[in-house]
């Protein structure tokens, strides 16, 4: 196999979840570019037409599903139809992930829940439906996009931070139970990311904004573009031997004290 070959999903069916925009959006757009049938969710009927609309408009014919990813009984009756109607994912992005950012005192357990649950427990429900499909055709990919907060702590973070540092040891674990399958499984990093759920930490006056520059060495914050390359070697062969790695793409966050007060 020649190395463009290594790095083509042609052929390949990938599953983005949460991926009406975003970095979902970003991803799955990058896979389509790279030869891969696209078949997303959404929470609402909305979202989803939303999204089907976006892809269309650069040219990707994808297909749009309902699915709280929450919810066992919607994931599984999903996959299963997805399986029907498209064939068996090759490919999935556990990327459907929400925030709350509250000080720990102030949080109610139901939002620290909440969090946990979209974040951490349904990454575990859609891995668990998808695999069985990645055994029997003998390969998979499954890509966790984790968080900073897989590493480091940051005041009122601390449900997302619970829920990404789980989500890197889900991969790990993943990545252990099922090599032996041929099924991959790694995770993205991402550092900050211009997105609608950073929007909040990017106005001109909140303090975040110049804080985060002055915390990455790439002295920028990061955009869904640069996570399409990064994304696209761990669904592709050129990655099969990376198990249960987490890849950062942050500008070099985690490796920086910061820059020195001038
Ligand atoms: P985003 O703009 O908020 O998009 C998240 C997507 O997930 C939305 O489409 C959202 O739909 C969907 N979603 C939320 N709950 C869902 C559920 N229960 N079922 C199905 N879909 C659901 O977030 P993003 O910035 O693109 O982040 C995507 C992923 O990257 C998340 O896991 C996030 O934690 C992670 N991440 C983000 C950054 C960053 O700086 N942006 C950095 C590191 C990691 P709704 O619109 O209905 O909520
Ligand atoms: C926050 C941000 C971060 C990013 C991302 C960093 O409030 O600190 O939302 O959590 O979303 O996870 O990797």
């Amino acid at each position: 196999m020649n190395i463009t070959e290594k790095f083509s999903l042609k052929g390949k069916i990938a599953l983005v979840t949460g991926a009406s925009y975003g970095i979902g959006f970003a991803i799955a757009t990058a896979y389509a570019q790279a030869g891969a049938t696209i078949v997303f969710n959404d929470i609402n009927q909305e979202l989803v037409d939303k999204g089907l609309k976006s892809y269309e408009e650069v040219g990707i014919n994808a297909h749009g599903y309902v699915c709280d990813v929450t919810d066992e009984q919607k994931v599984n009756e999903f996959v299963s139809n997805v399986e029907k109607e498209i064939g068996v994912i090759d490919i999935l992005v556990n990327n459907a992930g929400i925030i709350k950012r509250i000080p720990m005192l102030e949080m109610k357990a139901e939002d620290f829940r909440k969090v946990i649950d979209v974040d951490l427990n349904a990454p575990f429900i859609v891995s668990k439906a998808v695999i069985p499909g990645m055994i029997k055709k003998g390969h998979g990919k499954i890509i966790n996009i984790c968080s900073m907060m897989s590493e480091l702590g940051r005041e009122t973070v601390s449900a997302y931070a619970a829920a990404k540092g789980g989500l890197k040891m889900l991969t790990r674990n993943i990545a252990s139970e099922y090599g032996e399958y041929n099924i991959q499984c790694n995770g993205i990093g991402p550092g900050y990311i211009e997105t609608p759920q950073t929007a909040p930490l990017r106005t001109p006056e909140h303090p975040f904004n110049k804080f985060i520059i002055s915390k990455t060495p790439a002295a920028r914050w990061g955009t869904t573009e640069d996570l399409m390359g990064p994304a696209i070697f761990l669904a592709s062969d050129a990655s099969d031997f990376v198990n249960g790695h987490i890849l950062y793409v942050d500008g070099g966050i985690l490796a920086y004290i910061g820059k020195q007060p001038q």
